[in-house]
């Protein structure tokens, strides 16, 4: 299997993560610009050209979220990403599309704000992502109240989609100390040797973090 994705950007951690789980074997191709023809592969073998995407023979899998499912498949991976019993897997979907949409979506928006030109810059919309990301983060302080993972009792889909989200919302905008709940399943994630893995890859890119990475993780 091939990867391609960087490995600074979140949504690569988080397919990285679940292929580090199980141990997967994969080739990473790095669309780092100074791998042109990496970059020209990858924008012919999608053209919306987000990343990451996975190449297994003759199929190709988008998606971050659609990738782990994909690996997840029975037969692939000793633990199961996607928890068997099917009212917990509804749990671990809800929390993986809550981390997407509710988290990294926000998150994202501040960031891409800021690569932006002065003049087209949108505090109107940076503000509202700071509010929807206090809103999450508030959600979540009381959701992860006496758990340990996301969804069930094990780490699974929804740890890989939050690890990389709480990662960088912290940098964006930083998570208050009254959400302790989040704050110590944010250092839970980081210590899981999985996603610890991809935190250590990404590093030399740090300098890259358009809104200056803190000096902290
Ligand atoms: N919905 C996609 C989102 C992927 C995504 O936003 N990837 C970012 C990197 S973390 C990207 O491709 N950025 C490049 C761009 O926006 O041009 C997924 O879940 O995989």
């Amino acid at each position: 299997m091939q990867l391609y994705g960087h490995p600074f950007s979140s949504y690569t951690q988080k397919a990285m993560t679940a292929l580090y789980e199980n141990d997967t074997p994969f080739e990473f191709l790095n669309l780092s610009p100074e791998n042109p023809a990496i970059l020209a592969e990858f924008a012919e073998r999608w053209p919306v050209r987000r990343f990451p995407i996975l190449v297994d023979g003759g199929r190709q899998v988008m998606e971050a979220t659609i990738i782990i499912e994909y690996l997840d498949l029975p037969c692939r991976g000793r633990s199961r990403l996607v928890p068997d019993d099917p009212d917990t897997a509804v749990e671990a979907r809800m929390l993986d599309r809550f981390f997407d949409n509710y988290v990294s979506t926000p998150q994202q928006r501040i960031v891409f704000n800021q690569l932006r030109p002065e003049a087209d810059r949108d505090p109107y919309g940076v503000n509202q992502a700071r509010a929807a990301l206090e809103t999450a983060y508030a959600w979540l302080d009381r959701r992860m109240a006496g758990r340990e993972w996301a969804a069930g009792d094990a780490f699974g889909l929804a740890d890989c989609a939050a690890a990389p989200s709480l990662f960088y919302a912290d940098w964006t905008h930083r998570i208050d100390r009254k959400f302790a709940n989040v704050l110590a399943y944010r250092a839970r994630l980081l210590a899981r040797p999985s996603f610890a893995r991809c935190v250590e890859e990404g590093r030399p890119y740090r300098g890259f973090f358009p809104l200056g990475a803190p000096d902290r993780d």
